[in-house]
């Protein structure tokens, strides 16, 4: 990428398919000029939107009538001169537009998440607010929603900068505490109050990272799996949830055999339920032990696990996991003694006590992952270099007799830790992970 940053990029930033408006961006040192040769006018008033013509200025064709916005940097999104284009959403007006300044002289296509790349790399957004604005675009529930703004905002940065701060100050009592090594009592006042400033520290690092669990799940989807013996109705089950006919359902037990996934949003989280092939012993053929296996880890995987069994099936105990397991007994329609302490009793068939079962799981799910918007950090990259800084801040707790030397390289290490945190060290290995994740336009 090294000899392509001065390039000036562009790309189409809305949406793929007819529309009624689409947005073209540009960013870099060129972006200023194609506006003028596009336009055949001088640069509009800054960060105004102004009624243009837009033309091809090879051969003068009429490419559409369109509102541009002249952005010129470090204010931008960027920090580079921007240019936003505003024509009508048509597949050919975007083509013409695209190949006219895929033509024009130094600039070229941008590369999926570039813009977001430059923002990063002039520091408009640290990597926290980069993960932010990643996870904003997937965002599918108001949850994950709420988590992705507050990143983006830059409310996990400014945490882990106040811990730095924090570091930093111990930083200089360690400094102080080595220079007046040989005058006890100066050495003695620099480092007494450095416990409980450190002790501050870790236990926040630790809530922090203790949120971050359950706000992760959100992220990415909380897994409840529907498990249970051959032929109790999870098939069913799932097919209700989903609305619509998603899994086979049959009366031969053995039917399912992949892992189903059906997305559900229940009160702003969202789920992931997982359909999975009937647990027992004696499977009929080689595809369905392999079946199987994937149910058992899909259950050693889950959040949440909707245990079902049904009258005329075998009975089995669940699998014993950490996991809440919800027990939903089917088929009551033909069951003599539908009473069941214990048990969502319900039929899918006649779809009676499924209202009931729903809002159990949503009770669960609230229960486990309801007030999270809260978390700041969401990754388990994030969570493992805050549990490095606090390895390192541990190492000084533990030891009282550690000489000042060794104790200030373990906070210097700390800090070191927070400084890839928010990517102010050792991004480059992750720019490409993390940029895999955006669209081409952002
Ligand atoms: N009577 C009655 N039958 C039901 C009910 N729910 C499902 N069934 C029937 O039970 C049979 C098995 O249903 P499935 O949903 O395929 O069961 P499954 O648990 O997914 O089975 P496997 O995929 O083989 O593990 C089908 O014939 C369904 O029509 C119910 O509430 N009452
Ligand atoms: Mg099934």
């Amino acid at each position: 990428m090294t000899n392509t940053e001065n390039d000036t990029i562009f790309a189409l930033s809305s949406g793929a398919g007819v529309a009624a408006v689409a947005v073209v961006r540009l960013s870099g040192p060129r972006a200023g000029e194609a506006l003028r040769a596009l336009t055949g006018k001088a640069l509009p008033p800054a960060r105004r939107l102004a009624l243009r013509t837009l033309r091809a200025p090879a051969d003068g064709a009429m490419i559409d009538q369109a509102l541009v916005a002249w952005l010129p940097g470090p204010r931008t999104f960027t920090g580079e001169d921007m240019v936003e284009l505003h024509v009508h959403g048509g597949r050919a007006v975007i083509e013409l537009l695209l190949d006219t300044l895929g033509g024009m002289e130094g600039l070229r296509a941008a590369e999926r998440g570039e813009f977001t790349r430059r923002a990063l790399l002039c520091g408009r957004l640290d990597l926290l607010e980069v993960e932010g604005l990643a996870d904003l675009l997937q965002a599918e529930t108001r949850a994950q929603q709420q988590l992705a703004i507050m990143a983006l905002r830059g409310a996990a940065s400014e945490r882990v900068k106040q811990w730095r701060v924090a570091l930093v100050e111990l930083l200089a009592l360690f400094e102080a505490a080595i220079d007046f090594i040989d005058e006890e009592d100066v050495a003695e006042q620099a480092l007494s109050g450095i416990d409980s400033r450190l002790q501050r520290i870790v236990s926040d690092m630790r809530r922090a990272v203790e949120a971050s669990r359950p706000a992760e799940r959100v992220r990415e989807g909380v897994r409840v799996a529907i498990a249970g013996p051959p032929n109790a109705g999870k098939s069913s089950l799932l097919n209700w949830l989903a609305r619509r006919e998603v899994a086979l359902v049959s009366d031969m037990p053995g039917t399912t055999r992949d892992v189903l996934e059906v997305r559900l949003d229940l009160d702003g989280i969202p789920v992931t339920v997982l359909d999975t092939a009937g647990l027992r012993r004696e499977a009929s053929d080689k595809v369905e032990a392999m079946g199987i296996e994937r149910a058992r880890r899909a259950v050693e995987d889950a959040d949440i696990v909707l245990w079902m069994q049904a009258p005329d099936v075998e009975r089995q105990a669940p699998p014993p996991i950490d996991s809440p397991v919800i027990r939903i007994w089917n088929k009551a329609d033909i069951d003599s003694s539908p009473e069941r302490n214990g048990w969502q009793v319900v039929s899918v068939k006649q779809e009676r006590g499924l209202d009931a079962l729903l809002d159990c799981l949503r009770r669960e799910v609230r229960a486990r992952f309801g007030g999270v918007e809260s978390a700041l950090f969401t990754r388990a990259r994030q969570r493992q270099a805050i549990a490095r800084a606090m390895a390192e801040l541990e190492a000084v707790q533990s030891r009282s007799d550690l000489p000042v030397e060794l104790a200030a390289e373990h906070v210097r290490c700390a800090v070191r830790a927070l400084d890839e945190l928010i990517g102010r060290v050792d991004v480059e290995e992750l720019l490409d992970h993390i940029f895999a994740e955006f669209c081409i336009g952002k």
